[in-house]
């Protein structure tokens, strides 16, 4: 076969296997540490279960990850991983998956290795989202999903850090339910009530438009002026609370 005709075949079976997020969706992306069981435990020296560090490092690259070319409206971040809301008209890569997930999977990947000055890598996936329903139950979903791990990973150290083994831990914590895990906390003398919120319902960041005040530096007269800024939650609300506060959101979109 000649040159030009590989390279029209190839083009085109490449171009075939393409997929894309159908217009009119928002465009969800979660990012997970690849392995990061592992890499925590015995590269990174975290605190356990939970590390400041790491969460901060967590919120940085959800931060970073607002300024590599996508219109991200709201990012949330949990454990070791990463949600972000882009929008619905966002057209960035023609709206190709292969491009979106690979970029953002690098991006992260990169911005963490360096703060930790260690190889860590992420995955991403990409979801479509057809409607502000369907948004809503997304993060109160992956909201749900931090409250139950943060209960689990608080047992599950608490025993370690009493004296029991990884396999009679993993036993016990998996045979309790949801009452019995804060029943066992409270023995060791824990009350998960009072742990810090971020633990337990994960962080969320929003792209906020700010009035700001300024002066003309000609007239050196008071203008104002709006900017966009990140702010950070560490204390989110739960359940029918925070849909409310995620439609405040999204209503302005
Ligand atoms: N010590 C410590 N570990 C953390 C912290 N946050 C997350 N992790 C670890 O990150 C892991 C995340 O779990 P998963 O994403 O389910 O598992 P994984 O090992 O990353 O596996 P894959 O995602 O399937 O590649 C948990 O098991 C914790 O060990 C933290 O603040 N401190
Ligand atoms: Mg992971």
């Amino acid at each position: 076969m000649k040159f030009e005709e590989i390279e029209a075949l190839m083009r085109r079976n490449e171009s075939l296997s393409e997929q894309y997020i159908l217009p009119e969706n928002f465009i969800i992306v979660r990012l997970d540490g690849k392995g990061f069981t592992k890499l925590t435990k015995e590269k990174l020296s975290l605190e356990k279960p939970f590390d400041q560090k790491f969460s901060q490092i967590m919120i940085d690259t959800t931060k970073y990850l607002f300024n590599v070319g996508f219109k991200v409206i709201y990012g949330y971040t949990q454990s070791d991983e990463i949600s972000l809301l882009i929008h619905k008209e966002d057209n960035t890569f023609n709206r190709k998956i292969r491009k979106i997930n690979s970029v953002l999977a690098g991006e992260a990947s990169a911005f963490f290795s360096l703060k930790f000055q260690e190889i860590c890598v992420f995955d991403c996936r990409t979801i479509a989202i057809p409607n502000q329903e369907m948004l809503l139950d997304y993060f109160c979903w992956r909201q749900e999903d931090s409250h139950r791990n943060s209960l689990s990973a608080h047992c599950y150290w608490t025993l370690r850090k009493n004296g029991f083994n990884a396999k009679q831990t993993t036993e016990k914590v998996e045979k309790l339910s949801q009452s019995d895990k804060n029943e066992l906390l409270f023995q060791y003398g824990i009350n998960y009530n009072s742990l810090p919120l971020w633990q337990k319902r994960g962080v969320g960041i929003i792209n906020k438009e700010m009035k700001k005040e300024g002066l003309n530096p000609i007239t050196k007269e008071p203008v104002a002026y709006l900017r966009n800024e990140l702010l950070v939650e560490n204390e989110l609300p739960t359940r029918e609370s925070y849909r409310t506060f995620l439609k405040e959101i999204f209503e302005k979109i």
